[in-house]
C-alpha cells in the first residue's frame, strides 16, 4: 500500500486512527520482542484476518518462528492488499500476555473465577460424559451452541451430529437480522455478509445510522473512500456528528428513534412529486397503488416534528436521490437492532432503494457470486422430532436463523422444553446479549456451560470448563468460499505456533466427537487432509492455495444488465411494496411509524457504536490496539456538559433508568451530538479480573442496556431504549 492511498484510508477512519507516534512505538516494541537472532530468515505466509468477521486476506512476516508483521494480501480482492487498523494489529492477540493458556475447570461456584488448571483429556471427558448425560436425560436438543465466525463451523458440524439443531449466533438478533428480514420481505433476498452494496459505484450514497469510517468493515471503507474521491453526493443522517457525516453535503441530526418517519416522508415526496424510478416499478414492482396510498399521509411537515428535520431538507435530500437514481445507494446499515421497529424500519429501506429502482443495477445492489466447492461429503445428520428451541409456536414467524436471546429465554423458562447444557464458542455473551443478569439467570438454570476463547472474556467467568483457543495466526479454519462481486476462496492457516496449550477448533471438535462416539462424523485425518479433499473436489489445487493464500474465480455477471436473470424470489415474484404475506400474518403490509419513547425528564438516550480500532469486546486485551484507543469516552452536548458543570476529561458514571451504575467513563464534551442522547463506543469496561490489562477500563453500555424491544416479526433485541443519567461523584 503505498503512503498516499493509506493516509486516505486513515483518513476515512478518523483523525483517531492516524497511527500515532505512541501506536508505532507500540508496533515498534512488538516487532523487537519478536525478532530475536534470525537463522531461517524472512518467511511471507499468507492467511486471513480473524479480528473481525470480514475475513481479508493476510500476508504474515515471519522471520525465524516469530510473528512481526501482518499486512493485507493483494491478490485478495476483499482487502485489495490493505488491511484496516485492527488488522495490522492483529499480532497483539498473538501476543496477548492475558491469554487463556491452559484448559481451566471451575473450582467452585458459578461466577467466581476460581479455577484448577487440567488437561485437554482430563477436560474434553469431562465435557463428553455430560454431554452424554444430558442427551440421555433430556435429548441432544437440550444443548445449544452459541458460535460467532466461521471458527465455529467443526463445533457446528459436531453439534448436529450429536443431534441438536439449537445453534444461534449473536450476528442475527442482535445485529443485521431485521435488515434481512425487511430486505427478504421486499426483493425475496437479503443483504448478506459482506454486503451486496455497490457503494464504490454509487453517485449518491445515504447512510442513516451506518457509520463506515468508524465500522470499519474493510472493503466498504475503501469503496466508501472511492466514492468520495469521484464526488458522490453524501447524505448522513445521525444524531452524532459522525466521521462520515463530517463529509457530507446534507448532515440530517435525526430526533433518534425517529428514522422511519424521515424515511416515510422520503417515499412520500419521490411518489407524490413522481420523481421515482418509474419504468423499473412499473416492471418489477408488486402492489404500488396500495403502498402509494397509504404513504400518502406522511408529509415532510407531518416528519418535521418527529424527527427534527425540516421539511425543506427532507425534500431537497429526497429530490437529491431521485436526482442520480439508479445511482443512489441507501446504505441498509448492519447493526440495526435498536427500537423495536427494526425489521419494518429496514424494509422501508429496502422499499426507498425500491423506488431509485437500484436493485440488480449499478451503483446499488449487485448479485454476488462464489466459486462452487462441494461440501465435505460427512455422514447424515441424525433427524430431530423437535422444532428449534428459540421461537415456539413460531411465534416470530419471521425469523430465519435461531434467536440467541430465544434460546435464553427457553434455558430460563424450560419451554417449549429444556435447555441443560451451552456451549459457547467465541462470542462474549455478557457484552453480546442485553439484559446481563437475563443471561446469568440462564447461565445459573445449566448443568454445563462450556466455553472456548482465546481470552478470559466475561463468559468465560461463568464457565465449568474454560477451552484455549489458539488465535487465527497459529490455527487452520474451515476454507473460505466467498460471495462477493467476483468469485474466490481463501485459507486461513497457521503462521506461527500457539504458545502455550492452546489448540484450534477443529481438533477440539474431533476429540470431542471420539469421546462423544461420533468420530464417524470427523473421517478425516487433520484439517488439512479435509481441506485438499474440498479443493481437489473443485479441481483446484491446495498447494496453490497454501501459497498464495486465495484461489480467484472467473469474473461473472453481477448486475441484470450483464445478464443476471432478474427474478425476485418473492412471493408475488416481484418486489413486494406491498406484502400479502406480512398482512396474512398480522402485520402492516406497508411500514408505519411509531413513535419512541421519550428520555424521561434528567435522562439522556444511551447511543453506542464501534470505534475504529476495536472490534466490539474482543480487542480491549490486545495491546497494539489499546495502545491507539485505551479507553471509551461517553460524547455529552456541549450545552448538557454546561448545565452539569462537566468538562472534557472529567470522570464520571453513568446510571440507567433501572439504577445500574457503570464503571468509571471520561467525559467527551461536544457540539458533535444532539441534546437528548449520549453516545459511547460498544466493548469496553470489562470486569473479568483474568483480563488484567482490560479490567475496568472505559465502561460498558452492555452493563447499562438492562432493557431492550422485542421486534414482533424477527424477535431480534432492539437496544436503543435505555436511558441514563450522570453519577458526578466518580
Ligand atoms: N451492548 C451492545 N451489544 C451488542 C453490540 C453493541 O454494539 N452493543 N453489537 C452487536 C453486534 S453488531 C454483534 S455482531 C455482536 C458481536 O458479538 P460477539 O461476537 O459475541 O462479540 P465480542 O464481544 O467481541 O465477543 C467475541 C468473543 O470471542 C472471543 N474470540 C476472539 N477470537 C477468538 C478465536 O479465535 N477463537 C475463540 N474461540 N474465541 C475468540 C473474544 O475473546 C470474545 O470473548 O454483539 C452485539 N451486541
Ligand atoms: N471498527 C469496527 N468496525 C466494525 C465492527 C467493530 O466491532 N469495529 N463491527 C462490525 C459489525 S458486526 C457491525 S454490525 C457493524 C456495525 O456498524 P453500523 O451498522 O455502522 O452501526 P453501529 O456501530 O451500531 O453505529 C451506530 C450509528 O448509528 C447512530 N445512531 C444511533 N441511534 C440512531 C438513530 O436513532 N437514528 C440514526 N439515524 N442513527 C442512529 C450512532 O450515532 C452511530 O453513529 O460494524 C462492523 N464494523
Ligand atoms: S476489516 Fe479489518 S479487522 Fe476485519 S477482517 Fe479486515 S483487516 Fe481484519
Ligand atoms: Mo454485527
Amino acid at each position: 500500500m503505498d503512503s498516499v492511498s493509506r493516509r486516505k484510508f486513515l483518513k476515512i477512519g478518523g483523525a483517531s486512527v492516524v497511527l500515532s507516534a505512541a501506536t508505532q512505538s507500540a508496533l515498534g516494541r512488538v516487532e523487537e520482542l519478536a525478532k530475536t537472532k534470525s537463522s531461517k530468515g524472512l518467511e511471507k505466509i499468507p492467511t486471513f484476518c480473524d479480528i473481525c468477521f470480514w475475513k481479508c486476506g493476510a500476508i504474515a512476516y515471519v522471520e525465524d518462528g516469530k510473528l512481526w508483521k501482518v499486512e493485507g494480501n493483494p491478490l485478495d480482492p476483499l482487502s485489495r492488499g490493505r488491511l484496516c487498523p485492527r488488522g495490522t494489529g492483529g499480532i497483539g492477540a498473538h501476543y496477548d500476555p492475558d491469554r487463556l493458556k491452559y484448559p481451566l475447570m471451575r473450582k467452585s461456584v458459578r461466577g467466581e473465577e476460581r479455577w484448577n488448571q487440567v488437561t485437554w483429556d482430563e477436560a474434553l471427558t469431562f465435557i463428553a460424559d455430560k454431554m452424554k448425560k444430558i442427551k440421555n436425560d433430556y435429548g441432544p436438543e437440550a444443548m445449544a451452541l452459541f458460535s460467532h465466525g466461521i471458527g465455529g463451523n467443526f463445533i457446528k458440524h459436531l453439534f448436529k451430529a450429536y443431534g441438536s439443531a439449537n445453534i444461534g449466533a449473536p450476528s442475527f438478533a442482535q445485529c443485521r437480522g431485521p435488515r434481512d428480514v425487511g430486505f427478504n420481505l421486499t426483493f425475496g433476498e437479503d443483504v448478506a455478509s459482506p454486503e451486496r452494496t455497490d457503494i464504490k459505484n454509487a453517485q449518491c450514497l445515504v447512510l442513516i445510522g451506518s457509520h463506515l469510517g468508524e465500522n470499519m468493515h474493510n472493503t466498504q471503507v475503501q469503496e466508501f473512500s472511492d466514492a468520495l474521491a469521484n464526488g458522490v453526493s453524501l447524505i448522513v443522517v445521525d444524531p452524532r456528528v459522525s466521521v462520515a457525516a463530517g463529509k457530507a453535503k446534507y448532515y440530517l441530526p435525526i430526533k433518534p428513534g425517529a428514522d422511519m418517519a424521515l424515511l416515510l416522508a422520503w417515499m412520500q415526496v419521490l411518489v407524490t412529486e413522481r420523481l421515482y424510478n418509474k419504468p423499473y416499478v412499473e416492471k418489477y414492482g408488486f402492489g404500488f397503488d396500495n403502498f402509494a396510498a397509504e404513504i400518502l399521509p406522511y408529509s415532510p411537515e407531518w416528519a418535521y416534528p418527529e424527527t427534527g428535520i425540516e421539511p425543506e431538507v427532507i425534500r431537497a435530500t429526497a429530490r437529491e436521490m431521485a436526482r442520480y437514481q439508479p445511482a443512489t445507494l441507501i446504505h441498509p446499515g448492519r447493526h440495526v437492532t435498536w427500537y423495536g421497529d427494526d425489521a419494518q424500519r429496514s424494509r422501508a429501506i429496502a422499499l426507498l432503494n425500491a423506488l431509485m429502482g437500484n436493485w440488480g443495477v449499478k451503483g446499488g445492489f449487485y448479485y454476488p457470486v462464489s466459486m462452487d466447492v462441494p461440501s465435505y461429503p460427512y455422514p447424515e445428520y441424525p433427524h430431530s422430532d423437535k422444532p428449534k428451541v428459540d421461537n415456539p409456536d413460531n411465534k416470530f414467524p419471521f425469523a430465519h436463523e435461531v434467536n440467541t436471546n430465544g434460546i435464553r429465554k427457553a434455558t430460563i423458562s424450560g419451554e417449549p422444553y429444556p435447555v441443560k447444557g451451552w456451549f459457547v464458542y467465541a462470542t462474549n455473551l455478557i457484552h453480546a446479549l442485553p439484559d446481563e443478569q437475563e443471561t446469568i439467570r440462564a447461565i445459573q438454570n445449566l448443568d454445563l456451560l462450556v466455553v472456548i476463547d482465546v481470552i478470559p472474556a466475561e463468559i468465560a467467568g461463568w464457565a465449568d470448563v474454560v477451552l484455549p483457543e489458539a488465535v487465527y495466526l497459529e490455527r487452520h479454519d474451515d476454507l473460505n468460499v466467498e460471495w462477493f462481486r467476483e468469485p474466490f476462496i481463501s485459507l486461513r492457516q497457521p503462521v506461527v505456533e500457539a504458545p502455550h496449550d492452546q489448540k484450534p477448533n477443529w481438533w477440539i471438535a474431533k476429540k470431542l466427537a471420539d469421546k462423544l462416539d461420533l468420530g464417524h462424523y470427523f473421517p478425516w485425518k487433520d484439517i488439512e487432509e479435509y481441506l485438499e479433499h474440498r479443493l481437489n473436489a473443485a479441481g483446484l489445487s491446495y498447494g496453490q492455495l497454501k501459497k498464495e493464500g486465495i484461489i480467484r474465480g472467473e469474473k461473472q455477471p453481477i448486475y441484470f444488465a450483464e445478464g443476471v436473470p432478474d427474478v425476485f424470489p418473492t412471493p408475488s415474484g416481484k418486489i413486494e411494496f406491498y406484502s400479502l404475506q406480512l398482512a396474512e400474518a398480522g402485520f402492516d403490509p406497508v411500514p408505519k411509524y411509531t413513535q419512541p419513547a421519550p428520555p424521561p425528564a434528567g435522562f439522556f438516550r444511551l447511543l453506542y457504536g464501534r470505534a475504529p480500532v476495536h472490534s466490539f469486546s474482543r480487542t480491549q486485551s490486545n495491546r497494539v490496539l489499546m495502545d491507539m484507543i485505551g479507553e471509551n469516552e461517553v460524547w455529552i452536548n456541549q450545552d448538557i456538559a454546561n448545565r452539569y458543570g462537566l468538562k472534557s476529561g472529567d470522570f464520571i458514571r453513568l446510571k440507567n433508568q433501572d439504577g445500574v451504575i457503570s464503571n468509571r467513563i471520561k467525559v467527551k464534551a461536544t457540539e458533535r451530538i444532539r441534546t437528548d442522547c449520549v453516545y459511547m463506543i460498544h466493548g469496553f469496561g470489562h470486569n473479568s479480573r483474568m483480563l488484567k490489562f482490560a479490567y475496568q477500563k472505559g465502561a460498558s453500555d452492555a452493563q447499562l442496556i438492562t432493557r431492550y424491544k422485542t421486534d414482533p416479526l424477527m424477535g431480534g433485541t432492539a437496544m436503543n431504549v435505555n436511558f441514563v443519567t450522570f453519577e458526578l461523584e466518580a
